[in-house]
């Protein structure tokens, strides 16, 4: 099964704990404060990666945690920092928010985006030493690490895609052209899932084309298999419109599948499109199109069987896929690195740790919010909190 959907959760590491501890010296009564920063908690990263060709990992692994941060000792000893999780994806995969916003679109190898950042390593009780207050009895706990539900949705980048009726020869036409295996078969819906190729050029140039299953009337409202894959048409700068020339009115067949481009939208009703008449070998001459049709940039007449017109048409290819746009490497660029910043914490407290519990500073938050705050800090029952002026328990 080719999975182009995933929903993961990610949960970046909580940082690490600051120490409270106190130095020990030979002739030193009582040493000063010596407890180091705990270590910041680990992000977990998307990576997109050239090899990989679906989301199925996704479907029996939704949960992605980042390491935690080690906590701080004493003689200033910081706490590592916690794993970093990378999770490869197919390039090509874009990230939404639970709100159904795109965060980012992983448009080329290399791209990564920090979906959860570490929370920050809480302070040792050795940054708090003031002139007066040099014996500081307390110190921070690690921030939690940003926590959140993403949709994952991969959207295929070809040069060109293929489209046409179930068994017009897309496949076949893929296999004379690029290094693809498709399926190949007498029957409608041979392909399921879309498959890509790459077409070489003599002087080294490279194409990528992608097979999509055919599409039938119906298609952008779910007939079929197409509507599905519809979505893998969208980032192809070019259409390749390939007809049966055997089975008909080939300017019928044309509307059919024109329609459904132009129900779906998304901007494939105005992609330039080159017209593909194939299975040439079953018919006496070349039928006519008759269309008049700025989007159609080419027609050509091949057949898959003989391969005659093959060579004419993936040559031409290079000349009509439209070259990449002027800003396309600015924005892929800037894909390079990206971190997605969910909403800000909404943390105006502070989560000391003392000899005996725990000390809130900053705005004191109530009920649950402070008491799973506590928890997640490690508060155990019958922990000291003090909270102003007031010194609970922690139950
Ligand atoms: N005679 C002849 N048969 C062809 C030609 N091209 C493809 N075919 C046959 O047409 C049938 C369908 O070909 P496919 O390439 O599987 O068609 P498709 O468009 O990928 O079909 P779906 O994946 O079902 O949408 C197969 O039996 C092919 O052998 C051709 O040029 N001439
Ligand atoms: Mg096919």
């Amino acid at each position: 099964m080719f999975n182009d959907r995933a929903r993961i959760h990610v949960q970046a590491g909580r940082g690490g704990d600051g120490a409270l501890s106190f130095r020990r010296e030979k002739y030193v009564p009582k040493g000063g404060p010596d407890g180091g920063d705990g270590g910041r908690g680990g992000d977990v990263v998307l990576v997109a990666d050239p090899d990989l060709r679906d989301l199925s990992r996704f479907r029996r692994e939704r949960l992605f945690k980042g390491g935690r941060g080690g906590h701080g000792g004493g003689s200033g000893k910081h706490g590592a920092d916690g794993g970093r999780v990378e999770l490869p994806v197919p390039v090509g995969t874009q990230v939404f928010d639970a709100d159904g916003n795109l965060v980012v679109d992983l448009a080329h190898a290399g791209a990564q985006a920090v979906l959860g950042r570490g929370g920050s390593g809480g302070r040792g009780n050795r940054q708090f030493a003031t002139p007066t207050r040099q014996t500081p009895r307390f110190a921070e706990v690690g921030a939690p690490g940003e926590e959140a539900d993403f949709d994952l949705r991969l959207k295929l980048l070809a040069d060109a895609a293929l489209v046409g009726l179930p068994n017009a020869g897309k496949s076949s036409l893929l296999t004379r052209i690029s290094n693809a295996k498709p399926k190949v078969a007498d029957y409608p819906f041979t392909t399921l899932e879309p498959v890509l190729g790459t077409v070489d050029a003599p002087d080294g140039r490279q194409l990528t084309v992608a097979d999509v299953p055919g599409l039938i009337e119906g298609a952008s409202e779910g007939v079929g298999l197409g509507h599905e894959f519809l979505a893998h048409l969208e980032r192809a700068r070019l259409l390749v419109h390939v007809i049966d020339a055997a089975a008909g009115d080939p300017a019928e067949q044309f509307r059919t599948i024109d329609r459904e481009l132009a129900e779906y939208g998304a901007g494939l009703e105005t992609r330039p499109q080159v017209v593909v008449l194939n299975k040439m070998d079953l018919v006496r001459s070349p039928p006519s199109l008759g269309l008049a049709d700025e989007r159609i940039v080419a027609v050509f007449a091949v057949s898959c069987a003989t391969g005659k017109g093959i060579p004419e048409f993936r040559r031409a290819l290079f000349d009509l896929a439209p070259p990449l746009a002027d800003s396309a490497p600015v924005e892929s660029a800037m894909a390079d690195f990206l971190v997605y910043r969910p909403a800000p914490r909404a943390r105006p407290f502070k989560i000391l740790r003392t000899d005996r519990g725990f000390r809130i500073t900053g705005r004191v938050p109530e009920g649950e919010e402070l008491e799973e705050a506590l928890r997640a800090a490690g508060a155990k029952t019958g922990d000291e909190v003090e909270v102003g002026e007031d010194v609970l328990e922690f139950q």
